[in-house]
């Protein structure tokens, strides 16, 4: 059966490769896609997401816009990398979806709620604003969700500041909130997603499938690839959210290591580091664990495959 996910996301260049991957691949169903201020502010990665939603040809799916600030901090976006839009490159389609009226935060818990126990898994590739507020505002939802596998934080990389990652450092609170629930939490952070980078290679066989969505993903690398160079130094781009959709389609893609995980909160050069315990043996309560090395190869199979799958859509 295939498993039922709900995007909690950002668009966002891999945001967007996230939800096609999700959208294209068997063996997901995506029951929800919530939006949350991160990369941009929240209408613009609203926007992003509908229209995203437009060119994969994905009906039927609700779509619900989040929370507008982080709990606690500032805004902080990531224009240097996304653009001004969030989604600088491709021209985008006027959305065609409309917005499901509900806030992120109830359609996440009616969707939770509504399916049977282990039923829905929540994958976060944003801040996690609204996934804290969720299980806060319904703390039922953390016993019945199956579990959260979220693209974020990392053990020994940031991004954002030497040892934070963009995702956990906007809202190091609602991050705090999400790892210490007794749910089972992945940390698909960047000591993972750094191994996803979209080489030259790799858009080659994507440009092969020759769809729309195919080449639209294509205009999505040629921006993020030049931004992640003269903003990261980075020779080919990682691509990030796509690697925690890949873990839920296919737990093998990856080794995964148990350990314990809590957000920095307190340290003056270390806010919103994902302090990860390596010390053996794990302890019995442990309910986290980390992402360690992805098998290249089969996630951009996943990629390439979930594009073909999708085919060509009528716009
Ligand atoms: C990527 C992101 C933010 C900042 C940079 N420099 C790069 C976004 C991606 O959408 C991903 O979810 C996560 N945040 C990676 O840090
Ligand atoms: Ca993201």
């Amino acid at each position: 059966m295939a498993k039922k996910i709900i995007l909690d996301c950002d668009p966002g260049h891999d945001d967007a490769i996230a939800l096609l991957l999700a959208h294209g691949n068997p063996d997901i169903e995506l029951v929800a896609v919530t939006t949350v201020v991160g990369n941009q502010t929240l209408e613009k990665v609203t926007r992003n997401a509908l229209s995203v939603a437009r060119i994969a040809g994905i009906t039927g799916v609700p779509f619900a816009a989040g929370c507008p600030r982080p709990l606690v901090r500032a805004i902080e976006t990531a224009p240097d990398i996304h653009g001004e839009t969030g989604l600088d490159g491709p021209v985008l389609p006027e959305p065609t979806l409309e917005l499901d009226r509900r806030h992120a935060v109830d359609l996440i818990i009616d969707t939770v709620m509504s399916h049977a126990p282990g039923e829905i898994t929540l994958v976060p590739t944003a801040g996690l604003t609204n996934i804290a507020l969720a299980a806060r505002k319904e703390p039922r939802i953390v016993e019945r969700v199956r579990e959260v596998v979220l693209m974020g934080g990392g053990y020994h990389e940031g991004n954002w500041s030497a040892v934070a990652e963009f995702n956990i450092i906007i809202d190091p609170e609602a991050a705090h909130i999400v790892f210490n629930e007794s749910w089972p939490v992945t940390m698909v952070g960047l000591d993972l997603t750094h191994q996803a980078l979209a080489t030259p290679e790799v858009a080659e066989k994507i440009a092969a499938v020759g769809t729309g969505p195919a080449r639209f993903v294509g205009e999505l690398l040629d921006f993020f690839g030049a931004t992640y160079k003269e903003a990261q130094g980075f020779e080919h781009p990682p691509v990030h959210d796509p690697c925690a959709v890949a873990y839920v389609i296919d737990p093998s893609v990856m080794t995964v290591r148990r350990a314990p995980v809590d957000v920095e909160l307190s340290g003056g050069l270390t806010l919103g580091m994902t302090v990860t315990d390596f010390r053996a043996p794990a302890p019995a309560d442990c309910h986290t664990q980390v992402a360690v090395e992805l098998d290249r190869e089969r996630f951009w199979a996943l990629v390439v495959d979930a594009l073909e799958r999708i085919g060509d859509v009528e716009a």
